[in-house]
Formats: C-alpha cells, structure tokens, sequence
C-alpha cells in the first residue's frame, strides 16, 4: 500500500490499476471495502476530505483477479482555496493522462445529488483522453426504486458508458462492478519492466 501526496510520485506501476474517483462522502471507501470483502481495506471517515493523496492497494479477488485499486483524494469542497483545488486537478489530470498502468476508472456519483460541474469535468476529461471509465451510483439502498431509476437514468442521458446502481451498505451492484473490472483488467496488460511511466518515477513512496 503506497500513498502519493501532491507533489511526489506514485511507485512505478506493477500490475493493472483502477482508480476511483468521487467527491468526499460519496460512499468511496464504504464500497471499496464492499467490493474487496474487507473492513479496513480503505479508512472509512466520517470526516470528508482527510485524504488528499492517491492512495493504492493491491486487491486480490477470490477468482485469482489481481489489480491495484487507486483511490483518489476525494472533490467538492467550496470552502478549500483555489489553489487547492488546481493542485487537486493538476495531481489527478497527470495521473489519469500518464499512469501507464491504468486500465480504467470508476467514478462514483452519490444518487441523490446526481452529476454536479466537478463530475462533468471528469466525466468530460475522461472522454477527452480516451480512457475508459463507468459510473457507480452510489446508496442507492437509501431511494425508492422509482427514484433510484431516475438517478440512474439521468447519467444514462450523460454518457454512453456502464452506470451502475450500488450500495455499500447492501452490497447490491457489487457483482456487475466486479465483473466489469476483471472485463478491464484482463485486457489491459501489464506494463513491461522496461516501460517508462511519466507518471512515476523511483523514489520510494511514502507507505503506512
Ligand atoms: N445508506 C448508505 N450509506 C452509505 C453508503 N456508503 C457510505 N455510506 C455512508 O456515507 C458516509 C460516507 O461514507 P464513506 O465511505 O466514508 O465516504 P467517502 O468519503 O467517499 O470515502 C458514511 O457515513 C457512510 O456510512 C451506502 O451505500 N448506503
Ligand atoms: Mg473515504
């Protein structure tokens, strides 16, 4: 588990990579957790924002899938400065342009606040470069179904990629996100050892 501040740089890249976005609450680590079947994988706050570096695990699923799971500082917060929040886009820009390991991301949209301008950008961003990506809907357990229907079909009208309904909570959706990562994971191979990753370079990461 390595985690990579703004500002210094993520160890060099082993095995496919998806990385998570979504702004702070969202429900991020409360999946994370859910899709990997552990407690603690992820630190689940109650405290948003207090991760503000890309945090990386390796994720190891029964059917003998292995990826690396980046969790990405979470978004969405008025009050921080704009510097900040440049330094913010410019971390993640730069990892989501160059990690040479990355085989896709998951962009997590909370079901009742739906895609706000911080979303659309990444949303936008990702199309721009080319990389694949799908949408959770997250706490879907907390709507009706009507309602929850109609979230999911907003972000339907957005985008042509998977948008899928989950729930930390209950576990609903877990199985498709899975399966589309494996989907993405096997096809995305492994960057050889000679491989050079702008995104990276060998200073030892900053562990926990
Ligand atoms: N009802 C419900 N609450 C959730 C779900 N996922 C997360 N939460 C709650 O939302 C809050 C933020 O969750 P967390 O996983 O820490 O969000 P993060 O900031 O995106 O990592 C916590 O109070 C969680 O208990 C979910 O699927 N359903
Ligand atoms: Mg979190």
């Amino acid at each position: 588990m390595a985690e990579a501040r703004i500002g210094q740089e993520l160890p060099a890249p082993t095995m496919p990579e998806i990385a998570f976005a979504g702004r702070s609450n969202v429900g991020k680590s409360t999946l994370l957790n859910r899709l990997c079947q552990r407690r603690s994988l992820a630190r689940t706050s109650r405290t948003p924002g207090c991760t503000r570096g890309v945090v990386l695990f390796h994720a190891a699923l029964r059917d003998g899938t292995n990826f690396v799971i980046a969790d990405l500082p979470g978004y969405g917060f008025a009050d921080r400065s704009k510097a900040e929040r440049d330094a913010w886009a410019g971390l993640i820009e730069r990892y989501l342009r160059q990690r040479a390991s990355l085989a896709g991301v998951v962009i997590l949209v909370d079901s009742r606040r739906g895609i706000e301008p911080e979303e659309e950008q990444l949303i936008s961003y990702l199309e721009h470069i080319h990389r694949p990506f799908m949408v959770a809907i997250t706490k879907v357990d907390k709507l009706t179904r009507v309602e929850r229907d109609r979230a999911i079909a907003a972000v339907r009208n957005r985008t042509r990629t998977p948008v899928i309904g989950v729930s930390g909570e209950s576990g609903e959706g877990r199985e498709e996100i899975l399966r589309r990562i494996r989907g993405l994971v096997k096809f995305d191979p492994v960057p050889s050892q000679g491989d050079t990753d702008p995104g990276t370079s060998d200073r030892t990461p900053q562990s926990r």
